[in-house]
């Protein structure tokens, strides 16, 4: 992947609100995570990612292989199982809850910007980071 290693930060923002409720975020949680521009950097070490994911309101980092599942502290403390693939500069990621609910996240990234579009059952909510 031609882009890890920058920093991106959130600029625009659309349906988290819903996305979270889909996925059972606590009210409480919800308008914490509403009120954070957090920054997102991919990092690589040797054949592992880091997705590192920072805010005032938490950090969460994700390492993984691509292809490899893995088990992932979800930022509202769920304990969740993803897998991780690239397509180009897309970082796809299946994640399965313990209740069963299938969470995708296709991240695209750009010299510029990173856009994620996350999806939990009826629900997409898209999200765009700008290269700091
Ligand atoms: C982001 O990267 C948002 C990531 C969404 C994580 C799942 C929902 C967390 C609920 C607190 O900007």
């Amino acid at each position: 992947m031609q882009w890890e290693g920058r920093k991106y930060k959130l600029i625009s923002t659309d349906n988290f609100d819903s996305f979270m409720k889909a996925l059972g975020v606590g009210l409480i949680t919800r308008k914490a995570a509403n009120a954070v521009t957090p920054t997102v950097e991919l990092r690589k070490d040797g054949d592992e990612y880091n997705l590192v994911t920072s805010s005032t309101f938490k950090t969460t980092e994700m390492k993984f292989k691509p292809g490899e599942e893995f088990e992932e502290d979800r930022a509202d403390g769920a304990k969740v199982k993803s897998v991780c693939t690239f397509e180009g500069n897309t970082l796809k990621q299946v994640q399965k809850a313990p209740d069963g609910l299938e969470v995708t996240y296709v991240r695209e990234f750009g010299p510029e910007e990173m856009k994620a579009v996350m999806t939990a059952k009826d629900v997409t909510c898209t999200r765009v980071y700008k290269v700091q």
